[in-house]
């Protein structure tokens, strides 16, 4: 098999649609090479003296796990001095980072969760990097949180990494979701998924089932339903599966289809789930709809929220399309 890598893979494409710009190739390059740094991080583990809390807590109040700074760091540096960024936003910083004034200013804007699935870090299971890509604003003068805040239709790339027994990046400029698996040896990303769609139908869900009893009820109604089996009104049966690992879910998704849900429930009315708008739900969702999926929030699209904020919150429903169309419907009735 001829082997075609991420860069290759990034050339042609330019070439051929026009599709990313070449400062948009670098940047996704750097976003890249920084993913092998975190992965090679995560692979060392406990004999790199990675693992275990860092003793701080982060915006959202959640404890920082050694490998969250790390990684946020590691991307941080990589992204800083290319010349390609305006800022860049972060689940573990506060406020957004302004490319400082010693490099040049590019026209993009990143963000990311540097690692998704915390809770997994220390038990060796499957963890990642989300990463979303915007164009700044025309005219912009120094970077502002509002400059962030534009719906996640207005991506011009997403993708994440997954760290585990492979170590893979999955990538959308908008034109389809191709997968590139590290090689750990050559330290060079290939290509070995093209085009990845989501089945429309699946007989899988994904939800955190401990937080039953604070269900809303179209969510307890659109599950129940699932767990009748093929005696119940869906007239098959389902299976379930929960990583905790958005990352991981997704990509179980990507490859054989299935629904995510991270709904939100009663224990905090104010808060809209769990999961953050602009690092985990808006590149999901964009990579999930260029593969042929969709995500919503129960009730809209989610490429068309409009951010208020940069830390939002956002309920999440994404996977095969006939199942989001559903628990989607449920919402409206
Ligand atoms: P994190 O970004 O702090 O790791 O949190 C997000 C993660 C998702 O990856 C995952 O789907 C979810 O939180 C798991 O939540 P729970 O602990 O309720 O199972
Ligand atoms: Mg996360």
């Amino acid at each position: 098999m001829k082997r075609v890598s991420l860069t290759q893979y990034l050339v042609e494409e330019q070439r051929l649609n026009n599709s990313i710009p070449a400062e948009l190739r670098l940047l996704i390059e750097v976003v890249a090479r920084a993913c092998k740094t975190i992965s090679h991080a995560v692979g060392k583990g406990a004999l790199g003296e990675v693992l275990g809390t860092a003793g701080s807590e982060n915006i959202q109040g959640e404890v920082q796990k050694k490998l969250d700074i790390l990684s946020n760091e590691i991307l941080l540096e990589a992204n800083e001095w290319g010349g390609h960024l305006a800022a860049m936003a972060s689940e573990e910083m506060e406020s957004i980072h302004p490319i400082p004034n010693r490099y040049p200013q590019g026209e993009y804007m990143l963000l990311f969760d540097p690692l998704d699935g915390s809770s997994n870090i220390d038990v060796n299971v499957s963890i990642g990097t989300i990463f979303s890509v915007l164009k700044a604003p025309d005219g912009m003068g120094k970077p502002t949180e509002q400059d962030f805040l534009q719906p996640g239709s207005k991506q011009v790339a997403a993708g994440y990494a997954v760290y585990g027994p492979q170590t893979v990046l999955v990538l959308t400029t908008g034109n389809g979701v191709n997968c590139f698996t590290l090689d750990r040896e050559m330290g060079s990303w290939v290509l070995t998924q093209r085009n990845m769609q989501i089945p429309a139908d699946t007989k899988e869900f994904a939800i955190n089932a401990s937080n039953t009893r604070h269900w809303y009820p179209p969510v307890t109604r659109y599950v129940d339903e699932m767990l009748a089996g093929g005696t119940g009104p869906r007239g098959k049966e389902f299976n379930m599966r929960w990583i905790a690992s958005m990352v991981a879910d997704v990509h179980r998704i990507l490859n054989r289809g299935g629904i995510f849900m991270y709904p939100a429930d009663k224990r905090e009315p104010d808060k809209a789930g769990k999961l953050r708008l602009m690092y985990e739900a808006n590149p999901m969702s964009f990579i999930v709809e260029q593969a042929g999926g969709a995500s919503t929030d129960g009730k809209r699209r989610m490429l068309d929220i409009q951010p208020e904020k940069l830390h939002q919150r956002v309920a999440v429903f994404l996977g095969s399309k006939n199942e989001v169309e559903r628990v989607t419907q449920y919402h409206q009735e």
